[in-house]
């Protein structure tokens, strides 16, 4: 049991318009993991695992090789996923997988300026992601692609604001999906107030917000957290602990494992296996119930483990050694559910043919997407500053055209007069 349960529950919120109920859960599927659990090779009531040397225990359903974990609390919120079910979370990481490893060779081919890989946290975002209904809505970090592939937004978008030809690439209302956010934390305040309004309306949907272990230690989010509480927010905050922030591990950002911080504000926190998509799942759709049963927010810290670098900038051998990362290879998300798949006779081979086949088209279509984005404007980097004009914008426009103009190739009509037309 990893709950903080000596957290104050707090009550349902009260005459708040609308009914708030329980997610309904799917009816009953033919094969379930839970059986599956009760099969072959499982292991019972041990879903409480040691998370590494000295550290607590989270909450797994799936081990590194691929076994089923029985767990008493959690095995319910996945009982009914079928095969197919199973097959499509994998696909979903594989995906995701090959996405951002398509992005990361278009940032070294000079095609993006920058690249925050999500490489080893695909089950994480997954499972999270997964875990959500269509009117939830999400407010990310810069690293969610995976989420954003649940939510449905399609990858290419994500690449314009790193190709720096747009300021965000998809419209946030789309999909309940906001706009990638740089500065490390305010999203969670965005997300709390966005939150709070849901409550208001009376609306039965949730809201995650992402954050990463280093974020953690901002401001921003203990305002967050403490809003959230005492407003009894219906939010998930989805800490990724992926053990840096840059070059700063986590021993750095708390004394505390971060999920205990929870505690101190009065809301549950659960530490899960990061790298087990199943558990990621089941945790998140345990803390989203309970965000629409009016019982307030939940902090989820999914252990995980950065395998790339921060961002293509960045050359994590400087200041982490490889044995590290070698102990989280073992542990990959991918792996370990195909182990899962083959060991229960949910997937053959030509699944997996197939699904190589599907993925190399995604990351052809991304590459030519990309390379056909069209150049903005120069001028356009002035647009969408102030509603009604400024003059401080206006005199660095002016500026900006002057310069623009002294280029030979520059068209004659750029500037008129120093003014765009
Ligand atoms: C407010 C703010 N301070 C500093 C930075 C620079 N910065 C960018 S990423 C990062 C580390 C974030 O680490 P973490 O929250 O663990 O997320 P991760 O990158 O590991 O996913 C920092 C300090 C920033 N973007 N915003
Ligand atoms: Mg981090």
């Amino acid at each position: 049991m990893t709950v903080e349960s000596t957290a104050a529950r707090t009550p349902r919120r009260a005459g708040s318009g609308g009914k708030r109920t329980s997610a309904s859960s799917k009816s009953a599927s033919a094969k379930s993991t839970a059986a599956d659990a009760k099969s072959a090779g499982t292991k019972k009531g041990a879903s409480a695992r040691k998370a590494g040397d000295g550290q607590p225990e989270l909450v797994q359903l799936l081990t590194p090789e691929g076994e089923r974990v029985v767990s008493a609390e959690y095995d319910r919120y996945v009982a009914d996923l079928t095969p197919e079910d199973l097959r499509a979370l994998y696909r979903d990481m594989v995906m995701t997988r090959r996405f951002d490893a398509e992005a990361v060779t278009l940032q070294r081919q000079g095609e993006l300026g920058l690249w925050p890989s999500l490489l080893g946290q695909e089950a994480a975002q997954v499972g999270s992601g997964r875990a959500t209904r269509q009117d939830d809505y999400v407010f990310p970090t810069y690293r969610e692609h995976g989420v954003a592939w649940c939510r449905g937004v399609d990858p290419t978008l994500l690449l314009g604001m790193f190709r720096g030809v747009n300021n965000g690439g998809w419209d946030p209302n789309g999909n309940n999906f906001h706009l990638y956010t740089i500065v490390i934390g305010s999203q969670t305040l965005h997300a709390t107030g966005y939150a709070m309004g849901v409550a208001k309306d009376g609306a039965d949907s949730a809201v995650v917000a992402y954050l990463g272990d280093g974020a953690t230690s901002q401001g921003d989010v203990a305002e967050a957290f403490t809003f959230s509480a005492v407003y009894n927010a219906p939010v998930v905050f989805f800490c990724q602990n992926n053990q840096w922030a840059i070059s700063e591990p986590t021993e750095k950002q708390s004394r505390v494992p971060l999920y205990q911080r929870a505690q101190g504000y009065g809301f549950p926190g659960v530490r899960v296996d990061g790298n087990d998509v199943l558990a990621c799942l089941a945790v998140s759709k345990w803390a989203l119930e309970r965000a629409r049963a009016g019982e307030g927010p939940a902090l989820i810290e999914a252990f995980t483990y950065r395998m790339g670098a921060h961002t293509t900038s960045d050359d994590p051998t400087r200041y982490r050694r490889d044995e590290e990362r070698e102990s989280w290879e073992v542990k990959d998300p991918i792996k370990r559910l195909r182990a899962y798949l083959e060991a229960q006779g949910h997937a053959d081979e030509a699944f997996f043919a197939e699904l190589e086949a599907e993925s190399e088209t995604l990351g052809k279509r991304v590459r030519d997407v990309v390379r056909a984005m069209p150049d903005p404007d120069p001028m356009s980097i002035f647009e969408n500053i102030y509603a009604d004009g400024h003059a401080l914008v206006d005199e660095e426009r002016a500026q900006f055209a002057a310069y623009q103009a002294s280029f030979a190739d520059a068209p004659a009509d750029a500037v008129a007069g120093g003014e765009v037309k």
